[in-house]
């Protein structure tokens, strides 16, 4: 059996000028301190970070190591130059459409309307091969999806064991009904299957990356062999034990480890294969077990001098001045932590189960540490109002100017379908939602009004939050031309398509 993976482009969305200027300065500042061994050809190398599309690949290898042939499609912007992603991928596969036995896309709720659009083309033409659908929209919206696209099957959540049992199914021509973890329509009618509990991810095989370049030209890679990754995201850990509101992660609320040497084995490969030279641990909870991130971090410090690497943690008060001296040892360079908002009732209401006094004694001991701290904050938490907003950005500023707070990353909040803010609406004085799903991006523009904030007061205090960021960047870092002229050669490429990875 054979089959095509696709991973359809998220729309590239215009930034504002304020959004250019904060990205340089967040750019900027980054590009001094973690990435500063980062050479220039690293920094061109970022716009090779677009397709790498991780469930997809690490699918592709499970299924491959249970004799699936597969092929994987993903959307490139050779050398950072704008091209109609959409529309080449759309015809690379329709190309090879009939050496595959189903065509499977990937999407989050961002990237739905392209799928959905591609896959109609896709039936129009080839009407006989199966689509499927999995990814972090598909299955919250499963009803919708499966009344009015192409898909015939979709997979819920987690998808290794799940495809691998509906692709022996299709293949022998049996009944779908007994596999769990899939929704489809059978003679006009609905199913959904049972949820599937989650797999040991310890005994997964290596990421695909092998399949990167499956489906790109020579000219598509820039006139290399094969993509670098510069900047490569691991995770040794998944999930988070806690349950904010607004959150689409759905590896909640277990955290599952990787198998220790095969997190090495990644690792190494991606620094001898791919050019590596940064990893980011893109673990939402990396400290939640803190002896197991210590051998985490001790499995990265072996791997020095070549690279170096940072991670993304919950606030844990648990942690003492001892496991980050421990941790800057390993070479942890920065530390990633969602704080969301300065106002403590509304930190309760989001369900974020931090303390701000803990958050603060957790970023001063890193601080200590000379570990870099890289916090998260929101504009439109649930039931935000000017006034906490105005707190958030205030403390934001605050934390940045003393050094308490490295750097920072503002967001619009965005209530992704299927989470406890979308779905009860009035629980959080919700007034409107944005209909297209296209714009859930969290990038431009806002998706939901409430009570107390319109979508042009919420567009007002992000604009007022990347402002006041810029400024006090202005103020540590410098003018935008002192920068400019600081970074030379270095400087990073701002398009849209690509630029989230790099981040
Ligand atoms: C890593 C990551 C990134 C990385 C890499 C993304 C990638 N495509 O690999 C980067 C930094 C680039 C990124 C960017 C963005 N991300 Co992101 N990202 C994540 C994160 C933290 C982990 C994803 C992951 O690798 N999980 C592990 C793998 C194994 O799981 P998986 O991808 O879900 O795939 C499994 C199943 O879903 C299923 N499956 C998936 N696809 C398919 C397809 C088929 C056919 C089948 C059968 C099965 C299947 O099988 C896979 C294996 O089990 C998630 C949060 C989370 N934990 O899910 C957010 C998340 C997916 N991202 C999100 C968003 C919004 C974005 C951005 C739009 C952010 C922005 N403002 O720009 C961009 C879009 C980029 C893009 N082009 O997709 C949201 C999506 C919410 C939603 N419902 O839309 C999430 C859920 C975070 C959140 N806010 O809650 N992201
Ligand atoms: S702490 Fe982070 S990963 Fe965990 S539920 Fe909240 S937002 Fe999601």
């Amino acid at each position: 059996m054979k089959v095509a993976f696709v991973a359809p482009p998220v729309p590239a969305v215009p930034l504002s000028r304020m959004q250019r200027l904060y990205y340089f300065y967040l750019f900027s500042s980054r590009a001094f301190t973690v990435f500063s061994h980062l050479t220039q050809q690293d920094f061109h190398r970022f716009w090779m970070l677009e397709p790498v599309h991780l469930g997809l690949l690490q699918l592709i290898s499970y299924l491959e190591q249970h004799g699936i042939e597969c092929s994987f499609f993903g959307p490139i912007s050779p050398e950072g130059k704008h091209v109609d992603r959409e529309e080449i991928l759309l015809q690379k596969i329709l190309k090879r459409a009939d050496e595959f036995d189903a065509i499977g896309f990937s999407s989050i709720t961002a990237s739905y309307r392209t799928a959905a659009r591609m896959a109609g083309r896709i039936r129009q033409e080839h009407p006989d091969i199966p689509l499927i659908l999995g990814g972090n929209h598909a299955w919250v919206r499963y009803g919708e999806v499966l009344r009015e696209s192409a898909f015939d099957i979709l997979v819920h959540k987690e998808g290794e064991e799940t495809t691998l049992e509906l692709l022996r199914a299709m293949e022998r021509n049996e009944p779908l009904h007994g596999i769990a973890g899939i929704s489809f329509v059978e003679e006009g009618k609905l199913f959904k299957t049972p949820d599937r509990p989650r797999m040991d991810r310890s005994a997964l095989p290596l990421i695909g990356y092998e399949h990167l370049e499956d489906n790109f030209a020579r000219e598509e890679l820039g006139g290399d062999d094969r993509l670098s990754i510069p900047i490569s995201r691991v995770t040794p850990l998944t999930g988070c034990t806690n349950d904010c509101v607004w959150c689409a992660d759905f590896w909640k609320p277990e955290v599952t480890g990787q198998n220790l040497d095969r997190f090495k084995e990644e690792v190494r490969y991606l620094m001898e294969n791919r050019n590596s030279r940064f990893f980011y641990l893109g673990t939402h909870d990396f400290l939640h077990h803190i002896d197991r991130a210590v051998e985490i971090a001790e499995q990265m410090s072996s791997l020095q001098p070549e690279m170096h690497w940072e991670a993304q943690t919950r606030v844990n008060p648990a942690a003492t001045r001892e496991h980050f001296r421990k941790l800057r040892e390993a070479d942890c360079r920065c530390l990633h932590v969602g704080v969301e908002s300065a106002n403590q009732e509304l930190l309760g209401i989001m369900g974020k189960n931090i303390r701000i006094p803990e958050v603060m004694r957790m970023l001063e001991y890193a601080r200590e540490e000379e570990i870099e701290t890289h916090t998260y904050w929101l504009i439109g938490s649930p039931l935000e109002t000017y006034e906490t907003a105005r707190q958030t950005i205030a403390t934001m500023s605050s934390w940045m100017r003393s050094g308490l707070s490295s750097t920072a990353e503002i967001n619009m909040l965005v209530g992704y379908p299927g989470t406890e803010f979308y779905e009860n609406r009035h629980h959080f004085d919700i007034t409107w939602v944005e209909p297209d799903y296209s714009n859930y991006d969290g990038r431009n523009r806002p998706t939901f009004e409430t009570t107390h904030l319109t979508s042009r007061d919420l567009e007002y205090l992000f604009h007022r939050a990347m402002d006041e960021y810029c400024s006090v960047m202005e103020d540590t870092i410098g003018t935008r031309e002192q920068v400019t002229e600081k970074l030379g050669h270095r400087f990073p490429n701002f398009d849209p398509a690509f630029m989230e990875a790099a981040f």
